[in-house]
């Protein structure tokens, strides 16, 4: 008999063809399947989840045969690992093959942001510039200062690529770093005070919900860009809405959002915004890579080895 294992959000189909081959897969996102998982639970044995979703410690409650739990990224915001691991479960995320993409998409961001893109594309597929509408001159990130909060794997990345835009780097982590050159500030204020661009790639957690509040907002100033592509909860919301609609920062580029994707519809009409549906992994390649690290740790859990990227 195939091993049971709950399947939180959709994968790639050759993820979902190769855990269909080998496992009984319950798929939560199916409506149509809630009556048979309630049946399975107790003999669900790994669970494969999205960073941004997770799986709640009720859910793991009900899954006493339960020994891993595959997060299809690098976030552990939506896991209680210490939860998990008080119950012999092991956590696993996909680190590395993910770094280059969720940075692009930060300068992706940026860029659309100081050049205006996706106005742009509205303005010439509405026939608008063929009426000779004015289109409002950009800004160039050569020369700017940018400031990232949180210089983990994908701050770097991100620091590099900014590097070579011209941008000048600065960072604030919580831990000392002593692998780059770049100026190192002492709070999240300092660095925004310090910075035209504050780039947020923080990993989430109880320590840092909120760490971009007000004050932060508020040192960033008038003509300051926040790009968050970390995770909406590391950012104060409504500190941040306020802050855009009264012109206390310039302009926000967000990949990330509290409650999604039930975001807060003040978004939708907030000034100077490029909003993405949380997409900062989302490419075929990236996306392949951290399958193959799902298949590998649920693998290696039924091989009763210990799986290769366990966190907790
Ligand atoms: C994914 C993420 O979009 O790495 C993370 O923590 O949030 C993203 O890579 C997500 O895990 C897919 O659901």
């Amino acid at each position: 008999m195939k091993p049971d294992i709950l399947l939180v959000e959709p994968m790639m189909q050759f993820v979902e063809d190769q855990l269909d081959t080998v496992y009984t897969v319950h798929r939560v996102y199916d409506a149509a399947q809630k009556p048979s998982i309630e049946v399975a639970l107790p003999a669900i044995r790994a669970v494969a989840t999205g960073g941004g979703t997770g799986i709640s410690n009720e859910w793991i409650e009900k899954m006493p045969s339960l020994g891993v739990i595959a997060i299809n990224g690098v976030g552990t915001d939506k896991v209680d690992l210490t939860f998990a691991r008080n119950r012999n479960i092991d956590v696993t995320t996909t680190p590395g093959v993910l770094t280059d993409d969720v940075a692009d998409l930060g300068i992706a961001l940026l860029l659309a942001v100081l050049r205006h893109i996706p106005k742009g594309d509205r303005m010439v597929h509405e026939g608008r510039w063929a009426k000779g509408e004015a289109f409002p001159l950009g800004n160039s990130p050569k020369g700017k200062r940018v400031g990232i909060l949180g210089l983990g794997q994908i701050g770097k990345a991100f620091g590099k690529r900014a590097e070579a835009f011209g941008m000048d780097v600065r960072y604030w982590n919580r831990s000392s770093i002593t692998d780059v050159s770049w100026k190192s500030c002492v709070s999240p204020v300092e660095l925004a005070g310090d910075s035209d661009i504050l780039a947020v790639c923080i990993a989430a957690s109880a320590a840092t919900q909120n760490i971009v509040n007000a004050d932060v907002l508020k040192a960033l100033g008038p003509n300051g860009v926040l790009v968050n592509i970390a995770r909406g909860t590391v950012v104060d919301e409504d500190a941040l809405l306020s802050a855009l609609n009264g012109g206390t920062i310039a302009a926000a580029g967000l990949d990330v959002f509290v409650g999604e994707p039930q975001i807060r519809e003040e978004f939708f009409t907030a000034p100077n915004t490029v909003l993405m549906p949380h997409q900062g992994s989302a490419t075929v390649e990236t996306r392949v890579a951290m399958g193959e690290l799902v298949l590998a740790n649920i693998a290696a859990h039924f091989a009763g080895e210990k799986p290769p990227t366990t966190v907790n």
